[in-house]
C-alpha cells in the first residue's frame, strides 16, 4: 500500500504565509490508519486527503476502507503535500534558498499558491501592517519565478537544442520533451503550446527571447496550474482582497482560507473536544470545554460561516478533482457485495487521470491485474465495460481476469 504511487500537490508561496500551517492541518487526521502510520514521509513530504462524498451512503452500506478513509459518508482519499518553502523574489537566480526549492516542484503536477489575502506580508514575506501589501502582486511574482526558472533551464540547454533539430534534423517536440519531461511537462502540453505558438516549424536558433518566453508561459500556465489558497482569510483585511482576488484572477481559481483555523480543529479533534470531518462546513462539540476553548472555537464557527468552511480541503479538492480533474474509482471483486477477496466492503478508491480506462485502473491496481483484465463491471449499473472504455468519478468497479 505504501508503493502506491499518490498525486503530488505541491505547496508554493513567499515566507510567512501560511504554508507550513496549511501543510501540517492537511497532514494531521484523527483516525490511526494503518497503512500510513507517519502523516510525513521527509521532513516536507506528507500524506494530506482530499474528500468525496463516499459511494457507501448513496449504497446504503457500511464500509472498511483500506487506502483511504470514511468519516460519516465522507471519504478521505490520501494525496502528497510537499510544502516547499519560502520563495522570495530572485529565487530563480538562486536567491534564498530558491533553485533547491524550485526543484522541488519539478514533480507536482499542481500547485497550490499560499498567499497572504491580509496583506500583512511583504513581498518578502516580512510581516506589516494587515492591509498594507497587495497579495494580487504576489500572484504575479510567483508565476515570475516558476517562469524564469523555467526559462533558464530551456536556456543552458538552447544551443543543445540547436543543434539537435537543425543538424541532426530531430524533430523539436521530440527535442523538447526530453528536456522537459523531467519537470513534468508532458508530449501534449509541449505539442499544444508549439501549435498554438506557430513554433513548430520556426528554426531555434531563430525563436529569441520573445518566443522563449511565451512557450514557456503557456507550457508553464498548463504544465503547472495553480490554485490559489487566500489564505488568513480569518482577519478582517483579507475580506476586500479576496473578492477583488476573485473578480481579477480570472485564469486561477481562487480559495478563501483559513489555515490556522484548519490547524486548531484538527487539533481539537484529535483530543476528542470536537466532532469535525475535513473540509466540512461545520464541527460539533463532543466534550466539555474551557471557556477560552469554548470562545476560540466560536470564533473559528464564525469564519467557517462566513467562507463556507475553513477552505483547506476546498483548496486541495480543487487543485485534484477541477484543476486537473481527476477522478475517484473504487475497485472491488466482487461486485455484487462490493468487496475485496478479503471481504472488506469498498476498501480502496484510487485516483486516476480524468478520461482514463478500465485498463488504467488494472495497471494502477497492479500490472499482473492489467495483463490478466478480460472486462470489467460497473457494479451500479451491472453493466459490462470493456477494457478501452473511460471510467466514471465514484464508480464501482469490478475487473474480470484470464485465470
Ligand atoms: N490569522 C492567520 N494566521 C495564519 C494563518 N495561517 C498561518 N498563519 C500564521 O502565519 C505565520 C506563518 O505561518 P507559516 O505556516 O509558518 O508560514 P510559511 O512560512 O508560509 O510556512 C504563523 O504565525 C501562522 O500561525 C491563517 O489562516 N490565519
Ligand atoms: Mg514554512
Amino acid at each position: 500500500m505504501l508503493t502506491q504511487a499518490h498525486v503530488q500537490v505541491g505547496i508554493v508561496g513567499k515566507p510567512n504565509v501560511g504554508k507550513s500551517t496549511f501543510f501540517a492541518a492537511s497532514t494531521l487526521i484523527d483516525v490511526k490508519i494503518a497503512p500510513y502510520p507517519f502523516t510525513t514521509i521527509e521532513p516536507n513530504v506528507g500524506i494530506g486527503y482530499v474528500t468525496i462524498p463516499c459511494v457507501c451512503r448513496d449504497l446504503g452500506v457500511k464500509d472498511n476502507p483500506r487506502n483511504s478513509i470514511c468519516m460519516d459518508g465522507t471519504r478521505l482519499i490520501p494525496v502528497e503535500l510537499i510544502d516547499v518553502a519560502g520563495l522570495v523574489p530572485g529565487a530563480w537566480q538562486g536567491r534564498g534558498l530558491g533553485n533547491q526549492f524550485l526543484d522541488h516542484l519539478r514533480r507536482a503536477p499542481v500547485l497550490i499558491h499560499v498567499v497572504d489575502a491580509s496583506g500583512g506580508t511583504d513581498e518578502e514575506g516580512k510581516i506589516v501592517k494587515p492591509g498594507t501589501h497587495d497579495p494580487m502582486l504576489d500572484v504575479k511574482f510567483l508565476e515570475n519565478e516558476v517562469n524564469m526558472w523555467m526559462l533558464q533551464i530551456i536556456k543552458k540547454e538552447w544551443d543543445k537544442v540547436v543543434r539537435q533539430v537543425e543538424y541532426s534534423k530531430q524533430k523539436i517536440d521530440d527535442v523538447l520533451y526530453s528536456m522537459l519531461s523531467g519537470l513534468g511537462i508532458t508530449r501534449a502540453i509541449i505539442e499544444d503550446a508549439l501549435n498554438q505558438l506557430s513554433l513548430l516549424n520556426k528554426p531555434p536558433h531563430l525563436w529569441g527571447d520573445d518566443a522563449l518566453m511565451d512557450f514557456v508561459r503557456y507550457v508553464r500556465a498548463v504544465g503547472k496550474p495553480m490554485v490559489i489558497a487566500a489564505n488568513k482569510a480569518d482577519i478582517p483585511e483579507a475580506e476586500d482582497n479576496i473578492k477583488r482576488m476573485m473578480r481579477e484572477l480570472k485564469n486561477y481559481r481562487v480559495i478563501p482560507t483559513s489555515a490556522d483555523a484548519e490547524l486548531a480543529l484538527r487539533r481539537a479533534a484529535n483530543k476528542g473536544l470536537i466532532r469535525y470531518i475535513p473540509g466540512s462546513q461545520d464541527f460539533t462539540v463532543t466534550s466539555n470545554l474551557t471557556p477560552e476553548q469554548s470562545k476560540a472555537l466560536e470564533r473559528i464557527r464564525d469564519i467557517m460561516r462566513k467562507w463556507g468552511g475553513t477552505g483547506v480541503v476546498k483548496a486541495l479538492n480543487t487543485a485534484v478533482f477541477d484543476v486537473l480533474g481527476m477522478i475517484a474509482v473504487y475497485p472491488v471483486a466482487d461486485e455484487k457485495r462490493l468487496t475485496d477477496t478479503e471481504g472488506r466492503v469498498l476498501p480502496d478508491v484510487y485516483l486516476l487521470p480524468r478520461n482514463a480506462t478500465v485498463l488504467d485502473l488494472a495497471s494502477a491496481i497492479h500490472s499482473d491485474i492489467a495483463k490478466r483484465a478480460m472486462f470489467a463491471v460497473d457494479a451500479l449499473s451491472g453493466r459490462r465495460i470493456g477494457l478501452s472504455d473511460r471510467l466514471q468519478h465514484r464508480s464501482v468497479i469490478r475487473i474480470v481476469t484470464s485465470k
